[in-house]
């Protein structure tokens, strides 16, 4: 038996590690996971003094202020926590998992597991998947897709002395000689794998200046899960996009049975007091046929509220319909751009205007809330997309929503089509970030103010030179006070905190 702990950076959901600790507990190893830090959502007069190690994301919330997803700087006493309780599980070997935002963190980390631990260190995740040549500089393992039979087969070998050398999916620096082995074939049926592991058992997390035990349910107040893997579509900003060439040949989307994912829904239910089911899945609207027979058995064996993504080519009537009548369901749709040129030439995307405009028509007519997610500070947009854009979220039926409280901005990630795009002409391409100031408020007032009213504010010199001053129109809300205190609390204080917070929450 090996003693394994894996570390999630930033990430406190962590589905994959979460897979990847099961099939660990499963082969019979000793798991013990830790939450590194939670990715907080701050306005700026919160912004710590300290700059961040990794990149900080910004975006624009709903009451029109900027907001910065801030990955804290790891403190001295939760590096030196982190150390100590490595040393006392005795452990064998320390999986990181990480995505690209985080890797100088990871770095980091890697070092003082190696210097002051001891231990050997495997980086995986969507970063070593996507990037490893360049990782692999800076961890002596890492693993690429799927890790939920590569990782058992690396830590078996390690700890027994044999091979790790020739592992498919694992890459090994041994004795200066880097080993790239193949990707091996996706996991084609996903129900052989054992049910991701929402135990709080040996789980952890070092934030606040201290290494708390998870308590209770070890996730979120909703019971996240994604009842599938992959995507069919190739959007040329996101993980799709790189890993479709990947696996080409192999079946890429898979899901679930019925059977299996509400077997896992039950168990929550009964195990935790789960009240809202958050389907992770990058498009649940996806298979119609499965849709058919999982919906009205959740809605008889579960009856929870619950959420989901969905994509506009996958919102026709019927499935509108199979979704409204499972029960009470919130909706989000990926828009991304109102304009047909950036969505075609830009983004790869196969949901044309008139398509997102039927699909938001066919949820408001089942009587289903949504949310849209629109990518924003996309410096290849021209003045006239951005128009689009907004006239886009001005004809979509009300009301309209704009997902997570935030604008997102475009992010340029390792190896995707859009940072390659970008890439060849950043230079003479920067950001225009006044224009950007001015329509991403309008975005957002859109949610609140009538059309007319937004197109009198688009036509007005005054705003478009001020663009700050929209903010008068956003209503006083505070959203982000809200997440603040849901997301920063380390877990073991959530519960005694839980009653203080309920005014301001509900407030
Ligand atoms: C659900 C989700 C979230 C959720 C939950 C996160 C989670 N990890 O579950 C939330 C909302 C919290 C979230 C937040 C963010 N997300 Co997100 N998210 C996703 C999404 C849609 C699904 C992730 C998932 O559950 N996959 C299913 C599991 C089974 O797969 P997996 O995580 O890849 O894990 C497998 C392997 O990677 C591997 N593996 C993973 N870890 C390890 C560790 C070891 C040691 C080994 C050996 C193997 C291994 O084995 C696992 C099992 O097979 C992905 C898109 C996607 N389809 O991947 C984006 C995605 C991961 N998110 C992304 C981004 C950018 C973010 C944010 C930065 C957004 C933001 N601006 O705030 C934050 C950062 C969070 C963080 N700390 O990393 C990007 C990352 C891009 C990149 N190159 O880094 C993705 C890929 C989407 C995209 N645009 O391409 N996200
Ligand atoms: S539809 Fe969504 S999940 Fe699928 S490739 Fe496009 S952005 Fe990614």
């Amino acid at each position: 038996m090996a003693k394994v702990a894996l570390i999630s950076l930033y990430d406190t959901v962590a589905l994959g590690l979460r897979y990847l600790s099961a099939s660990l507990k499963e082969a019979g190893h000793e798991v013990t996971v830790i939450y590194l830090k939670q990715y907080e959502v701050l306005m700026r007069e919160d912004l710590p003094d300290e700059g961040a190690i990794d990149e900080v994301n910004y975006g624009l919330c709903s009451r029109g202020e900027i907001v910065y997803c801030y990955p804290r700087l790891v403190s001295e006493p939760e590096h030196k926590g982190l150390v100590a309780l490595l040393k006392e599980k005795n452990v064998d070997v320390v999986g990181i998992s990480l995505t690209s935002k985080f890797i100088n963190t990871a770095r980091q980390v890697t070092e003082w597991v190696k210097d002051e631990v001891g231990a050997p260190v495997i980086w995986g995740g969507i970063e070593p998947t996507i990037n490893p040549e360049e990782d692999i500089n800076y961890t002596d393992y890492l693993c690429r897709g799927e890790g939920d039979h590569a990782i058992v087969e690396f830590v078996e070998a390690l700890t027994s002395g044999g091979d790790v050398t020739s592992i498919p999916n694992i890459w090994a620096r041994v004795d200066g000689t880097v080993h790239k082995n193949e990707f091996r074939p996706l996991i084609q049926d996903l129900d052989t794998l054992p049910f991701p592991d929402f135990t709080p058992d040996n789980k952890y997390e070092i934030s606040n200046d201290g290494v708390w035990p998870r308590v209770d349910r070890d996730c979120w107040d909703d019971f996240l899960f994604s009842s599938s893997r992959g995507c069919p579509y190739k959007c040329t900003f996101c993980i799709h996009n790189v890993m479709h060439d990947f696996f080409k040949g192999q079946r890429y989307v898979r899901r679930h049975s019925v059977d299996y994912t509400l077997e896992i829904l039950k168990r929550a239910k009964e195990e935790y007091k789960v009240t809202k089911i958050h389907f992770w899945d990058d498009i649940f609207s996806i298979h119609k046929e499965w849709l058919k027979v999982f919906l009205p058995r959740y809605k008889e064996e579960i009856g929870l509220p619950y959420w989901c993504y969905v994509y506009p080519q996958q919102c026709d009537k019927s499935i509108c319909k199979l979704l409204a009548d499972a029960g009470d369901v919130e909706v989000r749709m990926g828009v991304q751009s109102g304009s047909e040129k950036v969505l075609e030439d830009q983004y790869g995307r196969r949901a044309p205007r008139e398509m997102v405009l039927e699909a938001a028509n066919n949820l408001t007519e089942a009587g289903i809330e949504y949310q849209i997610d629109i990518i924003t500070n996309n410096p290849l947009e021209e003045e006239e997309d951005c128009i689009a854009t907004l006239e886009l979220l001005l004809d979509m039926p009300r009301p309209v929503r704009i997902g997570s409280d935030t604008l997102s901005y475009m992010s340029f990630f390792p190896n995707y089509d859009m940072t390659n795009m970008y890439e060849a002409v950043k230079d003479s391409r920067p950001l225009n970030e006044k224009r950007y100031g001015f329509y991403n408020r309008l975005f957002l007032l859109a949610q609140y103010r009538s059309p007319e009213f937004i197109r009198k504010l688009h036509r007005s010199s005054y705003f478009r030179n001020h663009p700050e001053k929209l903010q008068y129109f956003f209503p006083g809300q505070a959203p982000m006070a809200v997440q603040l205190l849901q997301r920063t609390i380390p877990q073991g204080f959530r519960d005694k905190a839980k009653d203080a917070l309920t005014p301001v929450l509900s407030g």
